[in-house]
């Protein structure tokens, strides 16, 4: 396998030396097969709030693996799994289920396009959504004009129809609605960031993204596809009082299996094939085992919420993690919202991805290697979220804080 690895988020190229290989997962811990045991605060990179291999959700799968692992064909657990999608999230009447977040979010920039018949989509650099090629840009000469590709293979063409610009930037979002309004079919965005690490949108920026999109005739994007079902059970947009067009989510939806989807008003949903015209298609999208798992994990989370749990471990984490850097002498921000946080290694605070970029990546690269040879597995890159799950108990916590005691007084 290229790289050795099925992802490249997973090779730590941003940490230096061999990723561990994983053996298996229960609850809150990792083992490797050299027979090492980690607290794991990356949780696949989001999907396993609820810890791994839960056992209602291991059941659920097994039963339906039973009747067989795909139709093709509709089923009833597909259309549970999207009530209790429509259920949950409020900008989501209508969904259609897929099989990642990339899937999802390409979608929803096509049907943003479909709907509109324009093609202009905009994005916030540090805003990760998947490896969808008009996506995978870098910004132009200067922040009013198009973008440019940012990986071999994604041609100028794809790229010119995507505008980046700075995230928490209003003043930037302003003049590209002035010089591009008429011709922007949507803008996506992470409404909490995870992928240059944690960001928290200021108010200002999230009431701008709606009354200029709204104004302009363009679609608001959220792409929940980390924040969904993590920040709050509706998703970040519960959490801000955020009125997307369109919903993009993953990972937690699928609990741990592969399920992506996308959402929103009926009247824009409507436009997707069959129901209308916008093409969108996938064998394995809606199929038994994924759905299964996902209405088990949704079922647990709308039932038993585990968010006030999440946020006594998560500020108890944050605040110990502050406290020894701060007692390390070592310039750090903490950025946090609900169980997802990122510890970065800098003077100022961390708006934005020109702000996140100046952080210390040979610190944070000894960081991570100090806190894995204590048994505590982070995300292996300073532009990445940690998660912690419900399955974390507070000696967990205060563990990790020890170590990162230990390793904070020597980087
Ligand atoms: P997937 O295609 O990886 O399921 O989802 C893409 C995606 C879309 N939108 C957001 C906000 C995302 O965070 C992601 C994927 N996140 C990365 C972690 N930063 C997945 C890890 C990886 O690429 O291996």
């Amino acid at each position: 396998m290229p790289g050795g690895v099925n992802s490249p988020a997973r090779a730590f190229g941003g940490v230096g030396g061999e990723p561990i290989v994983v053996e298996r997962g229960e609850g809150a811990y990792l083992w490797d097969v050299d027979g090492n045991r980690y607290i794991d605060y990356v949780g696949s990179w989001g999907p396993l709030i609820l810890g791994h291999a839960h056992p209602k959700v291991v059941a659920a799968i097994e039963t339906a693996a039973r009747r067989g692992t795909s139709f093709g064909a509709p089923t009833a657990a597909e259309n549970e799994l999207a009530q209790l999608i429509i259920d949950a999230v409020p900008g989501i009447e209508r969904v259609r289920l897929v099989s990642s977040g990339t899937e999802a979010t390409m979608s929803a920039i096509r049907l943003a396009r479909g709907y509109t018949g324009r093609d202009v989509i905009v994005k916030f650099a540090g805003n990760y959504h998947g490896h969808v090629d008009s996506l995978l840009v870098a910004a132009g000469s200067s922040a009013a004009t198009l973008a440019v590709p940012n990986s071999p293979g994604v041609t100028v063409g794809t790229s010119r129809d995507t505008l980046m610009l700075q995230y928490n930037d209003v003043i930037g979002l302003t003049q590209a609605f002035a010089d591009h309004g008429n011709r922007i079919a949507g803008v996506i965005f992470e409404p909490v960031v995870g992928n240059m690490g944690v960001v928290v949108p200021i108010d200002e920026f999230l009431k701008a993204l709606r009354a200029l999109t709204r104004e302009n005739g363009a679609l608001l994007i959220c792409d929940e596809v980390m924040s969904g079902f993590r920040v709050a059970y509706g998703g970040a947009q519960e959490r801000f009082n955020i009125e997307p067009d369109l919903t993009t989510l993953g990972k937690i939806v699928g609990g741990g299996c592969p399920v992506g989807a996308y959402g929103g008003r009926a009247e824009i949903m409507d436009h997707v094939l069959p129901a209308g015209k916008v093409f969108q298609a996938g064998t394995l999208s809606g199929n038994p085992l994924a759905t299964a798992a996902g209405c088990a994990m949704l079922r647990l989370l709308r039932d038993e919420p585990p968010y006030e749990k999440l946020e006594r471990l998560s500020a108890r984490l944050a605040d110990g993690l502050h406290q020894a850097a701060v007692d390390a002498g070592v310039p750090h921000q903490i950025a946090r919202a609900g169980s997802m946080m990122t510890l970065f290694f800098t003077e100022k605070p961390v708006t934005d991805w020109p702000s996140a970029s100046r952080s210390d990546t040979k610190r944070f690269s000894r960081w991570f290697w100090g806190m894995l040879d204590r048994g505590v597995y982070f995300p292996c890159s300073q532009f990445e979220a940690l998660f912690v799950s419900a399955a974390h108990a507070e000696t967990d916590i205060d563990a990790t804080i020890a170590a990162a005691r230990e390793v904070l007084g020597g980087i």
